[in-house]
């Protein structure tokens, strides 16, 4: 027998015998596609992302279904809509319902959940599990395992790869795994790394287009929200001193030494860059977790039959609109990054499919020859990943946000975006917004009060209400929404500052 064929069996022989895919799901909190270097970033370079990139499929259209912490976790565990599964604002989840995590550990994989978890009732369905309580700490952050209250000390970011890491190397051998390894970076208040702090703070970024936004045309939400780089970010932000307040006059010292008193656009502009300076480094150290990640599992032979995800739990605004926060249904913050690569994913490619945050539950169960059950609303994205996408994906996707006022005086919202199009409306308001996304990318010019566009108005409305109905809402929370908090304080039984051995110890059932 040739070399050649003798090898091809071996490597035939080896695939059977590996089983379904180990998944490893890297999710960070409030990364925007727009600062990653492989979805064009024009402020960062982020070459492990690019590195997974190379080596999978990056989807130029992926969204999440409700921009925002909580919901967005819910709907990945679930696969549902927040109507459905019950969390369309920050009230606790309900744990006791249908899991990805239930169903893959029912599928014969070990699960993980390691980092930032905010859905204020402890995890189900995970065989181990250590996660932050609330938002967390970016330094010597406490984590919460079934054992109690721990502490790691460091850098959080650093430590949630370490503890991957430790899960991935005392994970029992002879069972597929599926971990959720989720940053909390780059979460406000942006704290950077020792490592990057000092190089970021001297750089200087390219503003947005729309960094002075006016908000002409669209009256509806935008001129009341509370989450400007103008108006809104603060002293704490700009790290200038612990409290709320906002400066509106900034005394600060030139390259050349001089001091100038900043106001009005200029201050605006410092705010942006301030903002830039912590936000891009915090993204820098997730950036390093996953290299980090992805060199383990090369060294330990199982890059070959893991799956590998990186996504975010909703997008961001850069400036855009004047804005930082995420919340609104406009393209920085609806907008996710999603990258996957593994066995069976075609490499180095770029896919325009829509995917949408309630697909993940479909397609881990997919991958793993378990069954979908039949109230999960995604559609699994292994064929896409394997460069033929079904004929019938979607070409129009449907999303709602809730939580009104909130942090940030935030206007209650749905709407469908096309392929070409998107439809907003602002249901206590009463207020339409149409936007033609090719000729009018950032969302500058509402169409919805121009005569010209009345036919478009009315077939995008029908568009609107037929995703509505089939994602199931019923405007079930369009008035009330379900009381408890994710961030309730918890009596936990202290266990004191542990080691990443330590702490994973106290992560297992
Ligand atoms: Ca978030």
């Amino acid at each position: 027998m040739k070399l050649a064929s003798l090898l091809a069996l071996t490597f035939a022989a080896a695939s059977i015998a590996a089983g379904p895919p180990n998944i490893l799901f890297i999710m960070s909190d409030d990364h925007a596609a727009h600062a990653i270097s492989a979805y064009g970033s024009k402020v960062n370079q982020t070459p492990q992302l690019d590195r997974l990139a190379k080596s999978g499929t990056r989807f130029a259209n992926a969204f999440v279904t409700n921009s925002i912490c909580t919901p967005s976790r819910a709907t990945l565990l679930t696969g549902k809509y927040s109507h459905i599964n019950g969390t369309p604002v920050f009230n606790t989840f309900d744990g006791s319902q249908q899991t990805v995590a239930k169903l893959m550990q029912s599928a014969g994989y070990h699960t993980g959940m390691i980092g930032k978890w905010h859905l204020g009732t402890d995890p189900t369905g995970f065989d181990r599990w250590i996660i932050l309580p609330g938002q967390g700490a970016y330094n010597d952050p406490a984590f919460i395992t079934p054992a109690g209250r721990v502490t790691v000390n460091g850098y959080v970011t650093d430590i949630t790869t370490d503890l991957g890491l430790e899960f991935l190397s005392t994970r029992p051998k002879d069972k597929p795994f599926l971990l959720f390894l989720h940053q909390k970076a780059p979460h406000r208040n942006w704290t950077p790394s020792e490592k990057y702090r000092d190089e970021f703070a001297k750089k200087t970024f390219a503003e947005p287009a729309t960094l002075f936004d006016k908000y002409d045309t669209r009256p509806g939400a935008l001129p009341s929200n509370k989450q400007t780089v103008a108006n809104d970010l603060n002293n704490r932000d700009l790290k200038l001193a612990l409290d709320a307040k906002v400066p509106t006059e900034l005394e600060v010292k030139q390259p050349d030494g001089t001091v100038k008193t900043l106001t009005g656009d200029d201050l605006t502009r410092y705010k942006y860059q301030r903002y830039m300076q912590d936000y891009l480094a915090c993204v820098q150290s997730v950036d390093d977790g996953v290299g980090r990640v992805l060199d383990y599992l090369e060294k330990n032979g199982l890059a070959e039959n893991t799956l590998v995800f990186y996504t975010a739990d909703n997008g961001f605004f850069l400036g855009d609109m004047g804005l930082f926060d995420k919340r609104f249904m406009y393209e920085p913050s609806l907008r996710v990054p999603l990258i996957i690569s593994g066995p069976g994913v075609k490499a180095g490619a770029v896919t325009d499919a829509f995917a949408l945050n309630t697909d993940f539950a479909s397609t881990f169960l997919d991958y793993a020859g378990a069954q979908i059950p039949a109230d999960m609303q995604g559609r699994s994205l292994k064929p896409v990943l394997a460069g033929s996408t079904p004929a019938d994906w979607r070409t129009a996707m449907y999303y709602r946000y809730y939580h009104d006022p909130g942090d940030h005086n935030t206007r209650a919202h749905y709407g469908v975006r096309t392929t070409t199009h998107k439809l907003i409306y602002y249901w206590k308001q009463d207020a339409w917004e149409l936007f033609d996304l090719i000729t009018d990318p950032n969302e500058q010019h509402n169409l919805a009060n121009d005569p010209a566009f009345a036919t478009k108005l009315g077939e995008l409305k029908l568009e609107l209400a037929r995703v509505k109905k089939e994602a199931k809402d019923d405007d079930q929370f369009s008035q009330e929404q379900p009381k408890g908090s994710v961030d309730a304080a918890k009596n936990l039984k202290p266990l004191g500052v542990k080691t990443i051995t330590e702490a994973m110890s106290a992560a297992a059932q």
